[in-house]
């Protein structure tokens, strides 16, 4: 659809103004919420990480997407309420040490939020020592790992340990998720579940507390 191609454009630009009437425009049009998200702001956002590995985009212009990507998404954000749905079980999440990425986790707490869970956010950079005193004071049903770098995935592991050693492991659902990572390496660092994406990240938390759908 031109207009979703048009949306993806405009992220890619840095086009802010535009961006968000486009996300209008495409919700007046009774276009899919997943669908603009998807095949619009995602894919702008893909389209601008392969500038930045091509060199042809420095960190200014990813800082400047992703400002238009937050501005056009809290557009977005209302659609995917589940209207009516009380708290069904509490989550904590949070983008593990040394990762200052935030985009997808966002998505996917807006997501949550949405299908009525109650998401505390860490924010970023949260290390082994924040994640654990969350789970103890909040007693969250999951907690949730994000992760956009290869050299941070690796920390999830010791956040899973360090849980293991406050004898907290078996209370709390561990999910992670993000860019590079994937269902064998959850397998590998014990974590209980792997999301591709956020609607998937929906899914897994509600079977992971066996919450009936709908
Ligand atoms: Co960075 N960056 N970045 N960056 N950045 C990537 C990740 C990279 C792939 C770009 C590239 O080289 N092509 C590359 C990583 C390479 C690697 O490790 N293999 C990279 C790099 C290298 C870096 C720096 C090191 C660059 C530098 O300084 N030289 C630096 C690191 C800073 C740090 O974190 N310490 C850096 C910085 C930045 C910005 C700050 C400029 C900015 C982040 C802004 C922000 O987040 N507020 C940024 C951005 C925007 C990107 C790209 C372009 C886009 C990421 C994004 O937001 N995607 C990215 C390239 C790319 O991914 N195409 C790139 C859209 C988002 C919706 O998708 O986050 O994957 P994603 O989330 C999805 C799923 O993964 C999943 O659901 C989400 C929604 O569907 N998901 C979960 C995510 N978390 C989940 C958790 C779950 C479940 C599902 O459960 C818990």
């Amino acid at each position: 659809m031109h207009e979703l191609h048009l949306l993806s454009q405009a992220v890619l630009e840095g086009k802010e103004d535009e961006a968000r009437s486009l996300v209008q425009n495409l919700l007046a049009m009774n276009v899919n919420p997943s669908r603009i998200l998807n095949e619009g702001l995602i894919k702008g956002m893909d389209m601008v990480g392969e500038k930045f590995r091509a060199g042809e985009y420095y960190l200014p212009e990813v800082l400047l997407a992703s400002k238009v990507m937050h501005s056009a998404f809290d557009i977005l954000k209302s659609r995917f309420v589940d209207v009516g749905i009380r708290t069904r079980g509490k989550v904590v999440m949070g983008t593990v040490k040394g990762d200052l990425h935030d985009i997808g986790k966002n998505i996917v707490i807006a997501m949550l939020e949405g299908a009525g869970f109650d998401v505390v956010d860490l924010g970023v950079d949260v290390d082994s020592r924040t994640f654990v005193e969350n789970v103890q004071e909040i007693e969250p049903h999951v907690l949730g790992m994000s992760a956009l770098l290869t050299t941070t995935m690796p920390y999830m592991k010791e956040v899973i340990e360090e849980l293991e050693r406050e004898g907290l492991r078996k209370r709390v659902k561990v999910i992670v998720g993000g860019a590079p990572v994937n269902e064998r390496f959850a397998m590998e660092i014990g974590a209980d579940g792997y999301a591709e994406d956020a609607g998937e990240a929906v899914q897994l938390v509600r079977k992971l507390l066996d919450v009936e759908v709908g």
